[in-house]
This record gives C-alpha cells, sequence and structure tokens, in this order.
C-alpha cells in the first residue's frame, strides 16, 4: 500500500534535513508524524520515525547529562532507593545484582559519572534503585544532591574491608555538606533548611577475608540508629535480606483491594505510607471511592478475619480490603 503522504509531510522532512540541534530535530520529526495519514501503508514508517525521535532524545540526554545542573529522576514503583557512597565501594555492582540494569563496573574508583536506574523486585514489587556516582567526586554536587535529596531512601554503601565506619562518617559528612542529614523522630530536631532523609546502611563485600571486623563495628556503632546490613554484591551474600531490609526501611505497607464477590489480586497490590488507612487505599484505586465508600470489610488487620471496618481503620502490610460503595 502506498503512504500517499501529503505535501506538508515532505516540508517537515525538508525542516527536519536542516534542524541543527536535537530538540529541532526532535520537533520536525514530530511534525511529520502528526501530518503523516495513519494506515497500513505508513505503519512502518511511524516506527522509523518514533525510532529515530527515541534515538536523539537518547543521544542528546547523554551528552547533557554532565553538564545540567539539576536532575530528579521520576519515581517508579513502590518507592526510590538512591545508592551513595565513596568511590569503588560498590554501588554500581549492587544495582547490577539485584536488578536488571547492566552500569559500568570497574576496579578504579570514578566510574560511575550520571546515575543509573533500576528496578529491584522485593515480593509482589518492584523498588526503583538509582545509583550514583561517588560523592567524593565533581560529579557528586550535581548528582548526588539532587537524587539524594528526592529519594524516599538513602542507602550508604561502604566496603567492609577498608574501614567502613570511616567511611560512612564521610559519607554522612558529604551528605551535610549539601544539607541532607538522616531523619530522627525528634521532632525538635528541625534545623533549618536542612532536608531530612531515611537511610540504611549497606556494608558490601562481606566476601573479603578482612570483612568480618569491618562488619561488627559498623553494627555496634550504628545499629541502634539505622538498620545495617552485610552483603556481597559479586557473591550474592545477603540480597534477599537486603531487599527486605529496604522493603521495611521504606515504611510502606502493601495491601489488596477486592470488590465484594471477586478474589483480591495478590500480585499486584496498592502501595501505602505505614499508617495509611482503609481511606487511603480507596483513594489510590479511584479518586471517587473516598467519598463513595460506606464501609470495608478487612482480613488481616481486623480483630478477626472478615471484619467490618471504617474510612479510618490503619492498615498493615498484607491486608486483604474489600470495599463497600
Ligand atoms: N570482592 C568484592 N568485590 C566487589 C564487590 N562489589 C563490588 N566489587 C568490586 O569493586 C570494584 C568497584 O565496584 P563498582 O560497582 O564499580 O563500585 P562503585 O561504588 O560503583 O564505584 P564508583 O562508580 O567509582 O563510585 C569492582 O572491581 C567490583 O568488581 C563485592 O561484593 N566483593
Ligand atoms: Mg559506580
Amino acid at each position: 500500500m502506498p503512504a500517499n503522504l501529503p505535501p506538508q509531510y515532505f516540508d517537515a522532512e525538508k525542516q527536519f534535513r536542516m534542524a541543527k540541534s536535537p530538540e529541532a530535530k526532535i520537533e520536525a520529526l514530530e511534525a511529520m508524524l502528526a501530518i503523516m495519514p495513519k494506515h497500513k501503508g505508513t505503519d512502518k514508517l511511524h516506527a522509523d520515525l518514533r525510532r529515530k525521535i527515541a534515538k536523539i532524545s537518547e543521544e542528546a540526554e547523554k551528552k547533557y547529562a554532565t553538564s545540567r545542573i539539576s536532575f530528579h529522576i521520576r519515581k517508579e514503583g513502590a518507592g526510590q532507593v538512591a545508592l551513595v557512597g565513596l568511590p569503588n565501594v560498590g554501588k554500581s555492582q549492587l544495582l547490577a545484582a539485584v536488578t536488571e540494569a547492566s552500569p559500568d563496573i570497574a576496579e578504579y574508583p570514578f566510574t560511575t559519572r550520571a546515575p543509573t536506574i533500576g528496578m529491584m523486585r522485593f515480593e509482589n514489587i518492584q523498588i526503583q534503585l538509582v545509583d550514583t556516582p561517588p560523592v567524593a567526586g565533581r560529579d557528586a554536587r550535581t548528582w548526588v544532591n539532587n537524587i539524594a535529596r528526592n529519594a524516599d531512601l538513602i542507602a550508604i554503601i561502604v566496603d567492609l574491608s577498608n574501614q567502613p565506619v570511616e567511611q560512612v562518617e564521610a559519607t554522612f559528612q558529604e551528605l551535610e555538606n549539601m544539607g541532607i542529614v538522616p531523619a530522627t523522630n525528634d521532632a525538635q530536631d528541625t534545623t533549618l533548611g536542612r532536608r531530612q532523609r531515611k537511610m540504611l546502611i549497606i556494608g558490601n563485600k562481606n566476601d573479603l577475608e578482612n570483612s568480618s571486623i569491618g562488619q561488627s563495628r559498623l553494627k555496634s556503632q550504628y545499629s541502634a540508629r539505622f538498620p545495617v546490613m552485610s552483603i556481597s554484591a559479586t557473591e550474592g551474600n545477603g540480597l534477599e535480606d537486603l531487599k527486605r531490609g529496604v522493603f521495611e526501611a521504606l515504611d510502606i505497607i502493601r495491601v489488596h483491594t477486592k470488590n465484594p464477590g471477586t478474589k483480591p489480586d495478590l500480585t499486584d497490590p496498592v502501595v501505602l505510607n505505614r499508617g495509611g488507612t482503609v481511606k487511603n487505599a480507596a483513594e489510590s484505586v479511584h479518586k471517587e471511592f473516598r467519598s463513595k465508600l460506606k464501609y470495608a470489610v478487612v482480613w488481616g488487620s481486623g480483630k478477626f478475619d472478615g471484619q467490618r471496618v471504617g474510612q479510618d481503620h490503619i492498615l498493615q502490610d498484607g491486608d486483604i480490603i474489600e470495599l463497600h460503595i
């Protein structure tokens, strides 16, 4: 089937050929797409143009990545976790171990220059991990600052074989220089202009011979204030505990909603902050549910299974709720 393209299409194509900047190129390609009639004869052309747009934006993003002042990574999944730490501690190796991402990993420091994102599956949810350049480097002020500031949780990674307590302190210091401090339960501690963030400490390389002393020092120093985990990203030690630890540190719960008379879908839970109520769950299913909801029936956190509860009932991880509207 012939494509039968209108003359305006060829004008836009000419603009594309003359365009110098990626933005102008993309604009022309978008115009070509908009003008192009949609039928079987243009399917291939349509796909070609889409591919071209994707390629140009990807190249442009790579080019701008190191020069942009502010950068923010869109959250996906149940929560966003920034992997932060000194050079060479294994941040990228960890990302590669628990997600499908394939970041650059090397035995020399300052390998990572811009962030890489990966999704980590924990049971029935996905948690977004963001690998960042090392905190001590020149890319840190731009990247780490913006990413750590917005993340739901900061995972501080250290190398257990090399003075891990000192590494944690150095990382805290770098974060504090950016105005990011650990969240405390003390409501009084709200120093002006500082961003409080939940934090978790991960000791990596526990496969190395001299890692066990570092591990016990790390635990005794920090476990009263932070979750402290011990892993080997290369050997895979402790990764299942790590996933659960990250989930728990995020302070979120999974709730399964269902309609009366149907079975709950246990594979795709609604994710709420800890302390979330029936009202919050109903809202996240559908905005209108909140005002329409008469009552809910809960299996899990109720006094007994199948208990009828009101909108303010606080839910627990794994609850099943049936929404009656
Ligand atoms: N023995 C051992 N080596 C590891 C482990 N994790 C990472 N490494 C090694 O440590 C080196 C640095 O790993 P990366 O993942 O690149 O470290 P990074 O923290 O991302 O480094 P930068 O990007 O420079 O900040 C590599 O040679 C890895 O193979 C581990 O669990 N055990
Ligand atoms: Mg790296």
